[in-house]
């Protein structure tokens, strides 16, 4: 029987610089979300990459003496190094520098222009380099430095030149009502009234094309033009599957479940993605999922502001799952978040050390003194036994019903609640004081610590895969009985199964004396 396939995208990073936290934090999402159908038997695709074109690509390499081609050959590599960093399982890594994807861009291309969509004009307006956005003039201001910003912030320039354009304005009603139509086409809710009332607003039609420099996809038919950077970049999420080949082996993934991004980008997204597909007859996206901004401390970080924090670092100093714990826990996901040294510290060594950690390391060091170094005897089991093993199953239908939304942060509380209950139910039971009054009992309390970690363990995959793979192993899982449908009773730790000998898998994060105190 083939298994429902699921395709989930990140934006695709500019390699104009070094990746920082917040492109880290995307992928680490967006490999939850695709790690959890996974284990929930779908067939997943999940794809990230770079977008390599664009001015500021351009102005970036000129800064520093190189071709734009050598600026993305090498930030290109640092994201795919981040992407092994991270763990993240992603199924390929596009680059919009590729030969696949300039057939792609210029089949949709094609496309939108059979349909009598593009035309060629001029253009006079605004742009942000920053950006890579067109912007009205009602969108722009000009500050007290005497500069012209845009709606993000960014500064803005006068661009003049002949341009095709996007018949953008004829999809304004269709837009409307495909948000009308599919409520969950945008997410969260705050940025879908954001589009709803930008698209209500008016919608212009959209210059496509560049002509003041060659560093892009040359239009079909007319090469003194290159296609505007969104253009191309959007169009990734059918290369990537395949387009133009409709008979690939992957176009069956087409159309997207979600396309995971930043907030700053919606607009492409759920307006100009959109348009395109409808206008070159393809299917559109289920879903587009704006999540909210890193804070350092509450203080904004990008490239271009300097202020950047490098992922490699972090996870070298806090542990890879810690960090991925962390930013999927303590941020809501669709909402801007904060971190801090002491943030990660607290969170981390409070769920993972002294939480999970600490139920792991307490149940299967009893285990394997006081059990022979086998899985215990299951013994009948008692209400509070049974009580807590419904709730490590019950937490399946709540991870999946909130993950379906994007819920990343709703789901681990919900797990992680299971945790601290099974902390109370080990502390309630004493299994210590039951060695010598009651050795029966003892094994069955720890039959069922055990298996409580087994079924969180299993639950936790997507999320710290890692250090879940690890708990698994100390239980004696095998490889081929990970998947979400082995959380069931049926497939309880059998007793009498040799265990390894336990070992820690969260450490504690002690802060060192500072050197120079
Ligand atoms: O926008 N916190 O690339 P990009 C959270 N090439 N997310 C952040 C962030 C932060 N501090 N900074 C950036 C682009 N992001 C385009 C996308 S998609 C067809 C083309 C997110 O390198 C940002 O919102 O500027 C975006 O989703 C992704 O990182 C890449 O940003």
């Amino acid at each position: 029987m083939s298994r429902d396939k699921f395709y989930i995208t990140t934006a695709i990073s500019y390699p104009n610089g070094k990746p920082h936290i917040g492109h880290a934090y995307e992928l680490i999402a967006t490999d939850a979300l695709a790690r959890f159908q996974r284990l929930d038997g779908k067939q997943v695709f999940f794809l990230t990459g770079t977008d390599e074109h664009g001015i500021k690509m351009l102005q970036t390499a000129k800064r520093e003496g190189i071709s734009p081609r050598e600026l993305a050959d090498r930030n290109s590599a640092e994201f795919k190094r981040m992407a092994e960093a991270l763990n993240a399982s992603n199924d390929d890594f596009i680059r919009t520098t590729e030969e696949r994807h300039y057939a792609s861009s210029q089949a949709i291309w094609k496309a939108m222009a059979a349909n009598g969509d593009i035309y060629k004009g001029g253009y006079a307006g605004w742009y942000s380099v920053r950006d890579e956005a067109y912007y009205g003039e009602e969108e722009t201001e000009v500050r007290p430095d005497n500069v012209r910003y845009g709606p993000q912030g960014t500064p803005v320039e006068w661009v003049e030149e002949e341009s095709y354009f996007f018949r953008l304005s004829a999809y304004q009603d269709k837009l409307i009502a495909l948000y009308e139509s599919q409520p969950d086409f945008i997410g969260p809710a705050e940025r879908r009234n954001e589009v709803m009332s930008f698209v209500k607003s008016g919608l212009k039609d959209l210059s496509i094309s560049r002509t003041t420099f060659d560093w892009g996809v040359p239009v079909p038919g007319d090469e003194k033009h290159v296609m505007y950077v969104w253009v191309d970049a959007l169009t990734n999420y059918i290369t990537g599957v395949g387009y133009p080949d409709e008979n690939a082996d992957d176009w069956g993934f087409w159309p997207a479940d979600a396309h995971i991004i930043g907030k700053d980008i919606v607009r492409f997204h759920a307006v100009y993605w959109p348009a395109f597909l409808m206008s070159a007859g393809i299917p559109l996206p289920k879903r587009v999922f704006g999540h909210g901004f890193l804070f350092n401390r509450g203080e904004k970080m990008s490239k271009s502001v300097g202020n950047v924090i490098d992922p490699f670092t972090m996870i070298e100093h806090y542990g890879l799952d810690q960090v991925r714990y962390f930013f999927l826990r303590e941020v809501p996901f669709g909402q801007d978040g904060s971190y801090s040294h002491e943030a990660i510290v607290n969170r981390t060594n409070a769920d993972l050390a002294n939480g999970l950690g600490n139920l792991a390391q307490r149940s299967l060091s009893m285990i394997a003194k006081n059990c022979g170094g086998v899985v215990p005897q299951r013994g009948t089991l008692a209400d509070e036994d049974k009580a807590i093993l419904d709730q490590a199953g019950a937490v399946l239908a709540v991870a999946r019903k909130t993950m379906a939304e994007q819920g990343i942060h709703l789901a681990l509380a919900a797990i992680f609640g299971v945790v601290a209950e099974a902390d109370r139910y080990f502390a309630g039971q004493a299994p210590w004081a039951l060695k010598k009054s009651d050795p029966a009992r003892m094994e069955t309390v720890l039959w069922t610590t055990a298996e409580i970690v087994r079924r969180v363990a299993l639950l936790c995959q997507p999320f710290i895969p890692g250090s879940a793979s690890k708990l698994l192993d100390l239980l004696a899982v095998p490889a081929d009985s990970r998947d979400f449908v082995h959380v069931a009773d049926e497939y309880a730790l059998v007793p009498g199964v040799a265990l390894p000998v336990p070992e820690g898998v969260f450490p504690r994060y002690i802060d060192q004396p500072d050197a120079n105190a």
